[in-house]
C-alpha cells in the first residue's frame, strides 16, 4: 500500500471525533482507548479511513467499540495535539522525530501496509511503543494476481505485448502450467499466499525464507543460502521480499544470471531488491523469458524511465496486493483486534521486528 497518487479531498467525510465515550466510564480511565487515524490528504481514496467504513467496522467490533475513543483527521492537522494523550496510532507515515517525548502516552503504532522501509532505521521507536504492519490484509488479491502473473508469463503475454505494439504475428502454442516450477522469494504472508494459488495450478513450489521452516505450499523450502539453487532449477521467480538492508539488491546480475534460460520474473515485494540494469539486459538479450514489475522506485514511476519501453516487461502500478473494496475493512479489523488486545494486555498481532526491519 502506497498511497502516492493525488486524490480529490473530500474532508466532509472525514469525522473528526467518533467517541462513543460515556462520561461513567471515567472511573476506568485504564480501561479506554485513544486512537487516533491519520489520513493522507494525497493518498487514493481505497487507502482511506471514511467515517462509512470506521461506522461499519465498529459495528463487527461492537464489543470493544464503547472502550475507544476515536479520531479522525488528513495529515498532521491536530496531530501533535492528539499525540499528547493518544495510546494508539493508524497510519502510513508519521514525523518519527523526538516522538517518545512528544507522544508520552503512545503505545501502539499500525502501519497500514505491510513494508515499513519508509520508516526505517526503526531507531526512532519509543522503548514503550509496539510497531505493527498490515501483512495478511492482502493475501486474498495477491494470491489471485500470483496466479494470473506466472500465467501471463507462462503464455508468453510480455511477449505478445512487444508484438501487438510491432504489429508482428508470431504464435507460439504452449502446454498447461501445471507441472512447471516456481520459485518463492520470501515466504511471508504474502508469499504465502501465492505459494497457495501456485499449488492450485499444479506447479512444483520451491519457497526461500529466513530460517527456512516449512510451509503447507510450498514442496522445498530453503534458507537464504539456496537461493541461486531455487533460481537455477524455477521457471518463474515470485519475489515478495520486503526491503531491508539484507535484501537490497539481492537479486543482482549474478542471481539473474543463475536463473533458467527462458524464465519469467515477477516482483509484488519492493522494487530496490532487483537490479533492473540486470534484468533489462537479460529480457533484451532473451536470457529471460519475460518479467512483470508490479512495485518501483521511485513511484509513480517516471515518464522518462526507461522501463516503459523494455521489450517482454510489463509493469503495473503497485496494484497487485491491494483492493478497492476489503482493503481498509480488513485493515480496521485488524486495528479493532489488536485494539481489543491492547485493552485486555495481550499480545498484539502482527508485530514488526525493529531489528530486522519487517
Ligand atoms: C504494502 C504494499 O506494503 O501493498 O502494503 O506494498
Amino acid at each position: 500500500m502506497v498511497p502516492l497518487k493525488p486524490v480529490k479531498n473530500s474532508p466532509e467525510d472525514l469525522p473528526h471525533t467518533f467517541s462513543t465515550h460515556n462520561p461513567a466510564d471515567d472511573m476506568h480511565p485504564t480501561s479506554r482507548l485513544i486512537l487516533h487515524i491519520k489520513n493522507n490528504r494525497a493518498g487514493e481514496e481505497a487507502f482511506r479511513f471514511t467515517g462509512e467504513r470506521i461506522a461499519a467496522a465498529l459495528e463487527r467490533h461492537g464489543d470493544a467499540a464503547d472502550r475507544i475513543d476515536i479520531r479522525v483527521d488528513w495529515d498532521l492537522d491536530n496531530f501533535e495535539k492528539s499525540m499528547r494523550d493518544a495510546d494508539a496510532l493508524v497510519t502510513w507515515d508519521l514525523p518519527t522525530a523526538g516522538l517518545g517525548d512528544r507522544a508520552p502516552h503512545l503505545r501502539w503504532i499500525h502501519i497500514i501496509g505491510a513494508g515499513v522501509e519508509h520508516l526505517q532505521p526503526l531507531t526512532w521507536l519509543p522503548p514503550r511503543t509496539i510497531l505493527t504492519n498490515n501483512r495478511g490484509v492482502h493475501a486474498e488479491k495477491t494470491a489471485e494476481s500470483a496466479a494470473m502473473a506466472v500465467l501471463m508469463l507462462h503464455n508468453r503475454i510480455p511477449a505478445y505485448v512487444s508484438d501487438q505494439r510491432a504489429s508482428r504475428w508470431n504464435p507460439v502454442y504452449v502446454p498447461p502450467i501445471a507441472g512447471k516450477t516456481v520459485a518463492v522469494i520470501g515466504v511471508g504472508e504474502m508469499g504465502g499466499a501465492a505459494t497457495r494459488a501456485f499449488k492450485a495450478l499444479g506447479l512444483k513450489v520451491l519457497g526461500i525464507r529466513r530460517g527456512g521452516a516449512p510451509h503447507p505450499s510450498v514442496d522445498e523450502m530453503h534458507g537464504p543460502d539456496g537461493l541461486r539453487t531455487v533460481l537455477g532449477a524455477a521457471d518463474f521467480v515470485h519475489v515478495t521480499l520486503p526491503q531491508t538492508p539484507e535484501t537490497t539488491g539481492l537479486i543482482d546480475r549474478q542471481a539473474i544470471r543463475a536463473m533458467k534460460q527462458g524464465a519469467g520474473l515477477v516482483n509484488f515485494g519492493r522494487a530496490p531488491v532487483i537490479d533492473h540494469e540486470a534484468l533489462v539486459e537479460a529480457l533484451r538479450d532473451g536470457h529471460l523469458g519475460g518479467a512483470l514489475l508490479d512495485v518501483h522506485d521511485p513511484e509513480p514511476l517516471p515518464a522518462g524511465s526507461p522501463l516503459w519501453k523494455v521489450p517482454n516487461l510489463i509493469l503495473t502500478p503497485h496494484v497487485s496486493s491491494d483492493d478497492d473494496r476489503s482493503y481498509i475493512p480488513a485493515t480496521l479489523d485488524l486495528v479493532f483486534e489488536n485494539c481489543k488486545r491492547l485493552l485486555n494486555g495481550e499480545s498484539l498481532k502482527n508485530r514488526v521486528d525493529p531489528s530486522l526491519g519487517y
